[in-house]
């Protein structure tokens, strides 16, 4: 539920995937409607499904802004079943996936990296190329933020990034510290021994909450890179204790309707121990730290055939998961662009998720890769696609169906009820969506016919040609 600004009333929902049927164009009208929102409502009962009629009447008198996260329409007597592109139409209007600023600049692996003529070399270039992703594809509305890299100067770099979202039309996403670049942090950040250094670290944090208010940015997103690489060399549980209080100081200067995401990751760069080395430290940090935190889940990071979509079933359940940062990986944390290697498990997670309809309501979708061979845009096209039609895949899901077979354990015929989605072609559906929307019918295509790759490879090479590494 939102009590914050906006008219009292219902809102359909601004998360994604929200079932919102085609109410509009049906006649004559549907017999009932109802509605589930996002929290329940004590006042009118312990239900969890409520007339329209009640919720309009309770939201205006208590002036409440209603998130409705499901819409149940029966028709003529019978439930209303939604057509295949329905399912796609909805799902794909509510699928919003943040793009990072830090997959449009020179970036690559640690033994080095290729230098790109399209590459972005500052902050604008970077929205600017955040902007044509969008204009493409209409699913890339926010940039996340990388502080160390795009806000060098912290706090006051501020106001340049709010001219950088009037003037392209983007906004910025998660805010994300950099823990990890500092020399100081050869010991770890906010779990170093050193008291004096651990300061620096949450000092960081403190800023980056700092940034993330004053850009209306939900999210603050820590990833932390401590750890270490031979036994007996750090004290563990000590440093369970600094995580702890980093934690919850760094909570405790959340605003209102802030988050913090805490995302974790088994190795690299430590090779012996990682302080949040997995998705149960992760948990145990949020609960710690208080209701503001969540787990972030990077698909890549994750041992070898783990399962992922079990963990994000878990999280939803315990209301514990935030957002995620999606990839691909064949072997570690490879920053591959999303189902290159795997789509099958895209679309597991995608199943998991559209079975929660409020768990997916609070999920940023948010994108980390690094494109060191594939051209940048060209890469973040190309993801943003393949999130898009694996998205429609699972939207397909008959989970009414798939629910009963599970509960009858009629094996093969529920399989077969999950494969048959993932294996539907959705991609006339998700052509036809994105002529109805005003985008171009192939967005790969589009970005290749539409000049600015030769633009800015013409602008930007003479200064790629002259940068330096970084690691991402
Ligand atoms: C790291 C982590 C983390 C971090 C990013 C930086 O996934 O999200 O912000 O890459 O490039 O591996
Ligand atoms: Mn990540
Ligand atoms: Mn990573």
């Amino acid at each position: 539920m939102n009590t914050g600004g906006g008219r009292p009333g219902i809102s359909p929902g601004s998360g994604r995937g929200l079932v919102q049927p085609g109410l509009n164009n049906r006649s004559p009208s549907p017999d009932r409607v109802r509605l589930q929102t996002a929290t329940p409502i004590q006042s009118l009962g312990d239900q969890r499904q409520f007339s329209a009629v009640a919720l309009t009447a309770w939201a205006q008198e208590s002036h409440t802004q209603l998130q409705c996260v499901s819409i149940e329409v029966v028709f003529q007597g019978r439930n209303y079943v939604k057509t295949a592109e329905e399912k796609i139409t909805e799902a794909l209007d509510g699928l919003a996936i943040e793009i990072p600023s830090w997959g449009f600049a020179n970036t690559g692996t640690r033994f080095g990296k290729y230098v790109q003529a399209e590459a972005a070399t500052s902050i604008e270039e970077k929205f600017a190329d955040a902007a044509q992703v969008h204009a493409l594809t209409g699913a890339s509305p926010t940039l996340a933020l990388h502080v160390l890299w795009d806000l060098p100067h912290g706090v006051s770099d501020v106001p340049l990034i709010q001219d950088l979202q009037k003037k392209y039309g983007i906004r910025a996403g998660s805010i994300n510290p950099n823990l990890f670049q500092r020399q100081e942090y050869k010991y770890g950040s906010i779990c170093n021994p050193s008291a004096e250094i651990r300061k620096i670290a949450v000092d960081h944090l403190l800023d980056s909450v700092e940034i993330a208010r004053r850009l209306d940015s939900q999210d603050v997103s820590l990833w932390i890179a401590d750890g270490s690489n031979y036994p007996g060399t750090q004290n563990i549980p000590r440093r369970i204790g600094y995580l702890m209080e980093a934690m919850a100081a760094t909570h405790a200067r959340l605003g209102p309707k802030q988050r913090m995401l805490i995302e974790y990751k088994p190795f690299e760069p430590a090779f012996y121990h990682t302080d949040v080395a997995d998705w149960g430290m992760a948990l145990l940090l949020a609960r710690h730290a208080g209701p503001k935190a969540f787990v972030l889940v990077d698909t890549g990071h994750h041992y070898q055939s783990q399962n992922i979509e079990q963990i994000v079933a878990w999280l939803l359940r315990e209301r514990a998961l935030g957002g995620f940062h999606f990839n691909d990986r064949r072997y570690a944390d490879d920053d591959l662009t999303i189902g290159s290697i795997d789509p099958y498990q895209v679309f597991r997670i995608f199943h998991e998720l559209l079975g929660d309809a409020s768990g997916l309501q609070q999920t940023a979708f948010m994108i980390d890769q690094s494109h060191n061979l594939k051209g940048k845009l060209e890469a973040m096209v190309q993801t943003i696609c393949n999130a898009q039609e694996l998205f429609a895949k699972a939207a397909l899901i008959d989970q009414e169906r798939l629910a009963g077979l599970q509960e009858e354990a009629r094996l093969v015929e529920a399989e077969e009820c999950l494969r048959s989605a993932f294996w539907a072609d959705v991609r006339p559906a998700v052509r036809a969506w994105r002529q109805s929307r005003g985008l171009p019918e192939d967005p790969l295509t589009a970005l290749r016919t539409c000049g600015y790759l030769e633009r800015i490879r013409k602008e930007r090479s003479e200064r790629n040609a002259v940068s330096v590494s970084s690691y991402a």
